[in-house]
């Protein structure tokens, strides 16, 4: 085929007639299929098919196609029937295996293979046999995981470049998936590094391993072979997962680029196929989940690139992402955190201090596979893999509508059904829930949680809600069906009944829902507590994939957008809220024989909270239930209501807000604490909201002490106000975002990182970094986002804070909002607001040093802060006393001593040495600012026991 428009030549290979059904209607029709000779064809293709075109002179008219926007490696795997990570069988005699045969050939860039592979053969691809994920093909092979992590000598004050840093270290480990730790790593962090991990590239190529090398006192070739040692490292031990903390966006593409600048052309080849150089991508990537992100690329064909980083931002909301933070939060442990400036100097030390650095870049690749191992993450991702059919990487690197495309395809083949391409067009894709009015208010009685089970799923599956069985208006009449033969939603659209043509979207539900179902049983069997999130984290990603499949219908800038289908899916559940509502309200009374009328104080979506009026949770469990069954015999299978959770007692502060002791399983003692909405968990205020709030609640629904609830919080003003909380405890962070920056001048944490870049480049945070900071007070009318200051900086310059700012705008608002339903509005305010503990009598200024700073210019007596002529350090009057003044101070020194040794102690076990100097500079660490605060105190009070010059 040739086109004289556009001049491109289009190799087709095959051209064949098949009957299929469309989306819509009954009657198969007649397609095209076209094969291309290279997926690179297919693109043009398409356009030339939608344009129409000129065969010669002779013209052809335009064509919509169908399945022409398919990634190809869905393509393959679902022609193929393949799903990600599962197991092919290849039969015997069906291949051919091929041999590095010793054929003379000297030059290694002619090998008789193609890849770095073990085994590497020939087969047809109708020849594989793909083995679903059941019984022994549930095993996972022995993957070999590589996890590294570099380490370039820095410059004061610039953010490490590639074309001038040199790569001097890089801390490799491998293990095998399954296994408890790399063997032949260090037990302990804090086991001496032996000196042969210098250049142990070669060791044990294959074999648990690991490696460093380092560019620094090596010159022209030298240097070019070590740089090429790390790649030879990676062919060599040739891992099928290649992981650490945010490899994908940072080391990587560092590596890439300074091989390039130090011209060491064989480094790029990472990849098991010969020949395939390692470029850099940039991609960006959009989801409704995660927002917008700019990422690099790096290809590496064979192996799959797993950053550890990557599947935190996917999976977990955290207050920080830095592994410091990630490591504390999930193993209860940190690493070091060497400043950059740091590392030149260790690395220019002497062997003890080189040392020091290898422990501490090795442990940034131990780390990422510990949590990998703990968070389970291959093996999740593995079966989501499975259940989806989309490979390993996607679920990384795509968002979840990829994951529906390729389920769907699969179905469509089966029944003989092509996928249309349909042209988007943005517009509004949201069709709200029903949120059942709040009664707010402080419930000391038991309340009982119903909830539909996989709502919309089972609403699609209940109708048979899909493309396929839609009825276009007037079908219905045209196709000859009876009125039994389908049904109306709420929203007025019709849809066949299963009994005419089951739909694929209910298909490919049920495979989810059942694979969802597995996980939850494998969870109620665990025992450990752990194990247990994390296979909870399972379960609700399989949640999460089914309803991405109502998502994918409502989503009008999707690959197939269909709204007769998520309208009628929530209006459906809409109908079924205020159903339950009735049912429940109407056979719970007192006149059919319960103890109470029952009410359903709240709902949201798909479930309903129900004041049933019984007085132990027990009673309330055991109606719940009865009551989950009853209800649901009104509606029609799979829908299902059930019993989830007692509340007792409950706090229902608005909307989507609230928070209860939740009961699920035993009666007698409760599952958690459990808070939505509520500033517990919110990562931009600052710690002292969240233990705040934390604390208070606690009180009250725990100790059940409201009363006691309201005096803490008090007590916590009257410190605030008077400068007696910590500093860590002040420290908010945000993330450093595009789009922050470009609101330009209004955000506190941006400006903020602006002044730091002003003051010292290196160290100031980078797009992407949360940043740290506290509000310092400022004369009357400065704006807040203008009093944002590096919390180091504070402590260091002993700057005042700005109390009234942390009572205003972080405190006030979310302890009002739990306190209200309890106090009643107007009190609350007054109580928690306005008392006596607001106003301080003695504010400690000396403890964040504002104005002690100030005061030691001019020296005051220490016994009675009269102004002193001359440098002692009391007054004639104090003279007396001057023993017993020097005793208190004494004592005082001595008491921050103690508290400094402790920290300094804590951090020492943390970092996991006990003979070295502490370097930690985590910014996620209330330890540091504790220890740096005490520090502080410590210098400040030695100089003022110096005054007595004894
Ligand atoms: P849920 O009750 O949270 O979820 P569920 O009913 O699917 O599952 P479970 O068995 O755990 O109760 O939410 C109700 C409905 O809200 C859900 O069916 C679809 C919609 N929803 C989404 O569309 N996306 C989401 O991420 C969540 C959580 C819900
Ligand atoms: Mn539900
Ligand atoms: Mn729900």
């Amino acid at each position: 085929m040739r086109s004289n428009k556009e001049n491109i030549s289009v190799t087709v290979l095959a051209v064949d007639i098949t009957r299929m059904y469309g989306f819509h209607g009954n009657h198969p029709l007649d397609f095209l299929r076209i094969t291309m000779a290279t997926p690179r064809l297919i693109a043009p293709a398409k356009r030339l098919l939608e344009q129409g075109f000129k065969f010669g002179t002779f013209p052809i008219q335009s064509y919509s196609s169908f399945e022409a926007n398919i990634d190809f490696e869905i393509r393959f795997m679902v022609d193929s029937d393949v799903v990600g990570c599962c197991w092919i069988e290849l039969p015997a005699r069906k291949y051919r295996v091929r041999e590095e045969r010793n054929t003379g050939e000297i030059d290694p860039h002619h090998p008789t293979k193609a890849s770095l592979c073990q085994y590497e053969v020939d087969v047809g691809w109708t020849d594989l046999i793909s083995h679903p994920a059941e019984g022994e093909w549930q095993r996972i092979a022995p993957l070999r995981v590589l996890s590294f992590d570099i380490e370039c000598a820095g410059r004061k004050g610039v953010f490490p470049e590639a074309g001038v840093d040199p790569v001097i270290q890089i801390a490799s480990m491998v293990q095998r998936q399954g296994r408890k730790s790399p063997s032949s790593a260090p037990s302990s962090p804090c086991s001496p590094v032996p000196a042969s991990w210098a250049h142990s590239c070669s060791a044990s190529p294959r074999r648990d391993s690991y490696c460093r090398y380092w560019e620094e006192r090596a010159a022209g070739d030298e240097l070019k072979e070590r740089g090429m040692k790390w790649a030879e490292f990676v062919r060599t031990v040739d891992p099928d997962i290649i992981t650490g903390y945010n490899i994908q966006n940072f080391d990587l593409p560092y590596l890439l680029n300074r091989a390039a600048t130090l011209k060491v052309n064989m480094f790029p080849y990472l990849g098991r196929v010969r020949g395939i150089k390692s470029v850099i991508r940039d991609s960006s990537f959009q989801s409704k989940q995660m927002g917008r992100r700019e990422n690099k690329a790096v290809n590496m064909e064979g192996r799959v690139q797993f950053d550890l980083l990557q599947v935190l931002l996917r999976d977990y909301k955290l207050r920080s992402y830095t592994l410091n933070a990630v490591s504390f939060h999930f193993l209860q442990e940190q690493k070091e955190d060497v400043q950059h400036s740091i590392i030149t100097d260790l690395q220019n030390g002497n062997e003890q201090t080189r040392r020091r650095l290898a422990v501490y870049c090795l442990k940034d690749a131990y780390l990422p596979l510990r949590l990998l191992q703990k968070l389970m993450c291959v093996i999740n991702y593995m079966e989501m893999a499975r259940v989806t059919g989309v490979p390993l990487t996607y679920l990384l690197s795509r968002g979840q509508q990829i994951k529906v495309v390729s389920q769907l395809l699969r179905q469509a083949m089966k029944q003989g059904l092509v996928m249309p391409v349909v042209k988007t067009e943005g517009g509004e894709d949201y069709t709200g829930a029903t949120v059942i009015e709040p009664e707010k208010g402080y419930y000391s009685m038991p309340i009982t949680t119903l909830d539909f089970s996989s709502l919309y799923p089972s609403i699609m599956m209940a109708h048979n809600l899909c493309y396929t069985t839609l009825l276009q208006k007037g079908a219905a009449e045209k196709l000859g069906l009876s009125p039994e033969d389908f049904i109306r939603t709420p929203t007025g659209d019709y849809f066949v009944k299963s009994s005419v043509r089951k739909g694929l979207l209910p298909e490919i539900l049920e495979n989810l829902l059942s694979a969802r179902k597995r996980a939850k049983a494998e969870l109620k069997k665990e025992t450990d507590p752990f194990k247990k999130q994390v296979l909870d984290g399972r379960q609700l990603a399989l949640k999460i994939s089914a309803n991405s499949v109502y998502g994918f219908t409502g989503a009008q800038v999707g690959k197939l957008p269909c709204l007769e289908i998520s309208q009628s899916v929530t209006g459906f559940g809409r109908q079924m809220i205020e159903q339950t509502k009735q049912l429940v309200e109407s056979r719970y009374t007192i006149e059919n024989g319960y103890q109470a009328n029952s009410k359903v104080i709240y709902g949201d979506t798909d479930s309903v909270m129900v004041k049933v009026g019984v007085s132990t949770v027990k009673e309330a469990m055991d109606l719940g239930k009865e009551a989950a069954e009853w209800v649901s015999s009104h509606f029609v299978q799979p829908i299902k209501l059930e019993f989830e959770k007692v509340y007792y007692p409950y706090l229902l502060i608005n909307k989507k807000r609230y928070a209860g002791l939740y009961f699920s399983s035993s009666p007698d003692t409760h599952d958690k604490m459990d808070c939505k909405g509520i500033e517990t968990v919110r990562r931009d205020n600052c710690p002292l909201v969240a233990n705040l709030i934390n604390t208070c609640l606690q009180k009250i629904l725990i100790d059940r002490d409201p009363q006691g609830a309201v005096e803490h919080a008090k007590e916590v003003i009257s410190d605030l106000l008077c400068n007696r909380i910590d500093i860590s405890q002040l420290v908010i962070t945000k993330e450093l975002t595009r789009s922050a920056q470009e609101y330009a001048g209004k955000q506190a944490h941006v400006e903020l990182a602006e002044r730091m870049r002003k003051r010292d480049a290196g160290s100031a945070p980078n797009l992407g970094d949360r940043v740290p900071y506290v509000i310092i007070k400022a004369a009357k009318g400065v704006a807040a986002y203008m009093k944002s200051e590096d919390p180091i900086y504070v402590l260091e310059n002993n700057i005042p804070i700005d109390t009234q700012y942390y009572l205003e705008q972080q405190l006030s608002k979310p302890l009002l909002r739990i306190f209200e339903p309890i106090l009643g509005e107007s009190k609350a305010e007054s109580v928690l607001l306005k008392g006596d503990h607001t106003r301080c009598k003695t504010v400690l200024t000396s403890r964040v040093g504002g104005l002690m700073a100030f005061a030691q210019k001019r020296s005051t007596c220490i016994g009675c802060k009269a102004v002193l002529k001359t440098d002692t350090a009391v007054c004639d009057f104090c003279k007396k006393r001057e023993s017993e003044l020097y005793q208190k101070e004494i004592s005082h020194l001595s008491s921050l001593e103690e508290r400094f040794s402790r920290l300094w102690t804590q951090c020492q076990r943390c970092q996991g040495s006990l003979h070295e100097d502490v370097l930690c500079t985590s910014r996620d660490c209330p330890i540091f600012y504790m220890r740096k605060k005490v520090q502080k105190d410590l210098d400040d009070q030695e100089k003022l026991v110096s005054r007595f010059g004894w």
